[in-house]
């Protein structure tokens, strides 16, 4: 077995000032904020994914990472081996939660039951891990997009033997998370789109993703288990039109198909931005609609239009989001996976280091300032005051018609004058609690 990251210390706070790179200058797990600790209101995930199993490659060149177990050898002694490593680094970083997919954590079988019996073989060591160890499961997913059986579509396939391998598949894997004590299961749709509709019947296809959806739901109550299920929105890539294109999107599919009271969404914000909106946008959406669930952490290249899955490193851009967050009540079951990755040039253990790290600290030095923005107030009495008068024309919104507005305007003379929308005054003020 490897000790990869042998050489990092435990990583602790030290404060602003410290030089130490390998220490955490605003992630003080204990602190205080908003009632309760920061550990306890971020509850942030590594992602076994990205940190674990992305070699580094890209369109015009393979691995540069060179990890020890993604050498050759016994694909099941990899694995544990890889565990074994993601638990030091668990332990090394002190952070409470971690997220897999199936496929991340096992290799494939020859047949969806060999599968099945190496992924138990894997799960069973995690969960010895877990026995031992402080962190926990924020949730698990099945990889229903690598797999070239899923390349025209999961649950959307035209062929539905590969409908009913995807159902096996979410069957294991919602149980094995269950087992594991998982609190949410997440459902990225990868491949559930379409290239061309010139092979594509949209309502077929969109019909079978109902289904599919309600069956997990139905699982979930028979299995007993308590987590939220998740939704993750994204408009493109890998498919060019995905069925999940953002979170009001998502929330339409779901009445339709009556699971707007089962499902939640995992909201990332790289996905919001590839879908033209902020990712504050999409997280107001979620709560103003009652299906907010979880976040996935990243930030994308605003000068690349793909998913470049970086690590968060800007208080700014996540004041709105935090601050809506946390502003009402912050998670329940869900956390802060961070679905991020180190960039291909980022070889040595030390870098996946420095970028949970800077993570951590981002986020910290975040709810550190939204707290001082809801203790303050101004943003939130600013809000009240601009709808303010609507406290006193409710009729406006139950009993009048048309005919009686206008006859109102008439017998009133109503005569609007704008107001400013004080965008800039708004900036400053949301400035003035970053520290
Ligand atoms: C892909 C993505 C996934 C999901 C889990 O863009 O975000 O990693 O988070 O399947
Ligand atoms: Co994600």
């Amino acid at each position: 077995m490897s000790d990869y990251f042998k050489d990092i210390p435990t990583i602790k706070y030290e404060g602003r000032d410290s030089t130490n790179p390998l220490s955490f200058k605003f992630y003080d797990a204990n602190k205080k904020i908003l009632g309760k600790t920061l550990e306890e209101h971020l509850r942030m995930a590594v992602c076994y994914w990205h940190t674990f199993n992305w070699p580094g490659g890209d369109p015009f060149g393979g691995q540069t990472f060179l990890r020890p177990w993604m050498e050759s050898g016994d694909k099941i002694e990899q694995a544990k081996d890889k565990l074994n490593n993601a638990f030091e680094f668990f332990e090394k970083l002190g952070i409470p939660y971690f997220c897999f997919h199936d496929v991340d954590i096992a290799p494939e079988g020859e047949s969806f039951s060999e599968t099945e019996k190496i992924q138990k073989t894997i799960v069973d060591e995690i969960s010895k891990k877990l026995e031992t160890s402080k962190v926990k499961l924020l949730w698990g997913t099945a990889n229903l997009f690598s797999h070239r059986r899923y390349m025209s579509g999961a649950a959307t396939n035209p062929d539905p033997d590969v409908f009913q391998y995807a159902a096996a598949q979410v069957k294991m894997c919602m149980e094995n998370t269950m087992f594991l004590g998982g609190q949410n299961y997440v459902l990225w749709g990868g491949r559930e789109g379409y290239e061309t509709i010139l092979n594509t019947n949209m309502k077929q296809e969109y019909d079978q993703l109902g289904r599919f959806l309600n069956m997990v739901a139905e699982h979930k109550h028979k299995i007993g288990f308590k987590g939220l299920l998740l939704i993750e929105p994204k408009p493109h890539e890998p498919t060019k039109h995905q069925y999940d294109f953002d979170s009001a999107n998502v929330f339409a599919f779901l009445q339709k198909y009556g699971l707007e009271r089962e499902f939640k969404l995992n909201i990332e914000q790289n996905h919001a931005i590839l879908a033209k909106h902020s990712f504050e946008h999409e997280i107001a959406y979620a709560l103003s609609n009652d299906i907010f669930g979880s976040i996935d952490i990243n930030r994308g290249d605003y000068l690349v239009g793909w998913d470049t899955d970086q690590f968060p490193n800007n208080v700014e851009e996540l004041v709105l989001p935090f601050y809506y967050i946390f502003k009402n009540g912050g998670f329940s079951s869900g956390g802060l996976n961070m679905d991020a990755k180190i960039r291909r040039q980022s070889i040595d253990p030390e870098d996946l280091f420095y970028a949970h790290i800077g993570s951590m600290d981002t986020c910290a030095r975040t709810l550190i300032a939204v707290e001082k923005m809801i203790n303050d107030g101004s943003y939130e009495n600013f809000l009240k005051q601009r709808y303010e008068q609507w406290a006193s024309e409710k009729q406006l919104m139950t009993s009048m018609s048309l005919e009686d507005i206008h006859k109102n305007v008439i017998a009133k003379n109503i005569n609007p004058q704008p107001k400013s929308g004080r965008q800039e005054y708004l900036e400053n003020l949301i400035n003035s609690f970053v520290d």
